[in-house]
């Protein structure tokens, strides 16, 4: 097999740009390609503006950096597709065709595409939702990724591509901040506690959705990505679990680094979209075909975000 050389559309996202990071440490600056249609963050490997629906400049950066492990991140996420439904679709649909059509004309080795715990809506038990478990999402958001899943399984059936994919569930890291998703308060909540030590939660206190710690989401992103195709058994996308939380549940956890800490709820149109979404996922395909296994439980990851984002402000 040849080097991997990676190309990772979306790069400047919440999750892209501690990918990028990462794959930088592991693979080399000169093996990573960042792009996305916002400006370059300050990473030090080489960088490309490129917008996921322009099919031909995504063909042209593939194939004049010999990628072979393409990871396409870029989408628009929950919260922002319920305002703007037709971008959601146009991005998150149209930027993942373009994706596995010049993946498959340019026969690109791996293929990686996040999906989401929003593929799951109606008619599923809310605790330990199943790999297979019906999908009927409520959201744009859900939609689209629940079509993505599918389109991916095709691809891998008619054409042979080897694509891999995650159910990513709220993503919390101190590195980046998220933007236009449901559980994006899971970080702001952080920052709000070391800044103010108060925090208006746009969810019902006892809203429990499913999360991880971003290391742990990097990790597993990389290790399927790394696996070999063999021991890949889902082509759809693999249910991921960190641990699962509510606000309260949160909020008494940083409260243990802030005892004066003080919430107020004002759950808004989100607090809908949560609504629909499960409160955790059995990910034991994931353990079981590629040894998936997470590290951070909430005590450890409320540990060092508070501290890591107590000591980003003091600079
Ligand atoms: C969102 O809240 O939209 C995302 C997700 C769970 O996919 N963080």
């Amino acid at each position: 097999m040849s080097r991997t050389k990676v190309l990772l559309t979306g790069a400047a996202g919440q999750i892209g740009q501690v990918l990028t990071r990462a794959l930088i440490e592991k693979y080399g600056k000169d093996q990573v390609v960042a792009t996305d249609i916002s400006s370059d963050p300050g990473f030090n490997c080489h960088f490309e503006k490129l917008d996921v629906l322009d099919k031909d400049g995504m063909k042209t950066a593939l194939s004049n950096h010999k990628i072979n492990h393409f990871y396409h991140l870029a989408a628009i996420l929950s919260a922002t597709g319920e305002k703007n439904p037709s971008l959601a679709w146009d991005i998150n649909m149209k930027g993942l065709l373009n994706a596995l059509e010049v993946a498959v004309e340019l026969k690109t080795e791996r293929v990686f595409f996040p999906s989401s715990i929003a593929v799951f809506g109606e008619g599923v038990d809310k605790d330990r939702t199943g790999q297979n478990a019906v999908l009927i999402p409520r959201s744009v958001y859900g939609i689209s990724k629940a079509a993505g899943e599918n389109w991916c399984n095709y691809y891998f059936e008619k054409y042979g591509l080897d694509v891999r994919s995650l159910r990513y569930p709220g993503v919390i890291g101190y590195q980046t901040m998220p933007g236009g998703g449901t559980t994006d308060y899971a970080v702001d909540i952080f920052y709000a506690a070391v800044k103010e030590g108060h925090y208006e939660c746009f969810l019902e206190a006892g809203a429990r959705l499913p999360m991880i710690y971003m290391d742990d989401s990097i990790r597993a992103t990389i290790e399927l990505m790394e696996a070999p195709s063999d021991r890949i058994k889902v082509r759809t996308s693999y249910n991921l679990q960190g641990m699962s939380f509510t606000p309260e549940e949160i909020y008494q956890e940083i409260k243990k680094y802030r005892p004066d800490f003080t919430i107020e709820y004002a759950p808004d149109y989100r607090q809908k979209i949560a609504d629909s979404w499960p409160g955790s996922l059995d990910d034991s395909d994931a353990q079981k075909d590629w040894g998936w296994k997470r590290a951070y439980d909430i005590s450890k990851l409320t540990k060092e975000m508070y501290l890591a984002i107590q000591e980003k402000l003091k600079k």
